[in-house]
């Protein structure tokens, strides 16, 4: 092809081919075993050994599916009891272990809401201080149930004797008014007020690592309260609907507020004055003669709140009680006398109020 024109019409492309003309060749053919449908007995052996060996592999596949369905329930649910002990088989299923670690992070989440909010009027260990005791056996058995928990912190501490002016606020959030928890968070609370005693991980709330102690380089733990064995005495008193029930004599004003009688001999030459209010005392140190009968001239004006004065010595042991009361009301309480040393006085409702009283 070129630019210049082409010679003629007649000469354009597709030039005309030659008729084609067929090549002579021989025949391509199978050989006569490609023709035949019968199987060679090699043939027919090779089949039945693979198809065989298919079978093998498919029921072997079935088996393992099978065989891991079943430990996969035990593992699971639990092995029946026929089967634990024998070797390989778990003691306990994954479900319940699963429900175990899940209840001890409840209570250890719900020891953080506790130590935050709970323990400057409750105590640490729940040993009781502006507010009752929580961490006694009899109480934990059945008065501190977790339907009971749960309305005291939804109502507030008014539920509990009907005071209104319970120093104890609403802590839920649906409260009314709402308090600062959280479903979860009471939930957690209740969990770890009702957690048996075993021991559990103090964790820091936000990373819930492990707190470690400084002094010791180990995780810090602390205890549950509730003992599940304990049952209390077929003779026990049931524990009153309202916690100050428990103390309060009330209504029947002792003239001697003294657990021991009253020492004879006439009017004592020393009395004390103490005046309870707000859930503490006026004085942090009182006085008094050795060797001599005292007076203590108790004024509770806490309305409707139990006080008392006791005495312990040194060693810890209480030497006098004195009557319990509801405020406002005022008694006197005859001490006897008491050899010089350092004492301590206290209130056996309220164990944060305390003082020192001195005998020389
Ligand atoms: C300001 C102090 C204070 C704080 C803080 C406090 N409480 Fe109380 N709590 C009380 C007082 C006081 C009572 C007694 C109620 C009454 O009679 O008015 C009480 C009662 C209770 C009771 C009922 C006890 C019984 O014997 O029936 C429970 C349970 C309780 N509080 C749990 C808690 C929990 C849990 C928290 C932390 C979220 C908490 N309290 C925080 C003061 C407090
Ligand atoms: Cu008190």
């Amino acid at each position: 092809m070129t630019d210049q024109p082409g010679p003629g019409p007649e000469e354009r492309l597709p030039a005309p081919r030659p008729p084609a003309e067929a090549v002579p060749a021989d025949r391509f053919a199978a050989p006569p075993s490609a023709h035949s449908f019968s199987l060679t007995p090699e043939r027919a052996a090779t089949i039945v050994r693979q198809s065989a060996s298919a079978r093998a592999v498919g029921f072997l596949a079935l088996s393992v599916v099978v065989i891991f369905i079943a430990i996969y329930y035990l593992y699971e649910l639990g092995a029946p009891a026929a089967l634990t002990g024998l070797p390989l088989v778990p003691d306990e299923s994954r479900l319940a272990a699963e429900q175990v670690a899940q209840s001890i992070s409840s209570v250890e989440r719900g020891y953080n809401v506790y130590q935050a909010n709970c323990a400057r009027c409750h105590g640490v260990k729940g040993e009781g201080g502006i507010g009752p005791v929580l961490n006694d056996q009899s109480k934990l058995f059945q008065h501190l149930n977790a339907d009971y928990l749960r309305n005291v912190l939804t109502v507030g501490g008014r539920y509990v004797c009907g005071n209104a002016n319970s120093l104890m606020p609403v802590w839920a959030d649906v409260g009314n008014p709402p308090g600062p928890l959280t479903y979860v968070a009471i939930d957690n609370l209740i969990a770890f007020l009702r957690a048996p005693d075993q021991e559990y991980v103090v964790r820091n709330s936000d990373t819930l690592e492990p707190i470690i102690d400084p002094l010791t380089g180990k995780e810090m733990t602390f205890t549950g309260w509730r003992d599940p064995t304990w049952e209390p005495a077929p003779d026990a008193t049931p524990v009153p609907a309202c916690w100050s029930d428990a103390f309060a004599t009330g209504s029947t004003p002792a003239p001697s507020g003294s657990a021991t009688p009253a020492p004879s001999g006439g009017p004592v030459a020393t009395t004390l004055k103490v005046t309870a209010q707000n859930i503490a005392y006026d004085v942090s140190t009182l006085e008094a003669p050795a060797d001599q009968p005292f007076a203590i001239e108790f004024a509770n004006q806490d309305a409707g709140i139990p006080h008392n004065v006791a005495i312990k010595d040194a060693s810890g042991a209480t030497v006098f009680t004195g009557d319990i009361f509801n405020g406002v009301e005022t008694r006197t309480y005859q001490v006897p006398a008491l050899p010089a040393g350092t004492y301590t006085f206290f209130c056996t409702v309220h164990p944060n109020m305390t003082g020192t009283l001195t005998i020389k």
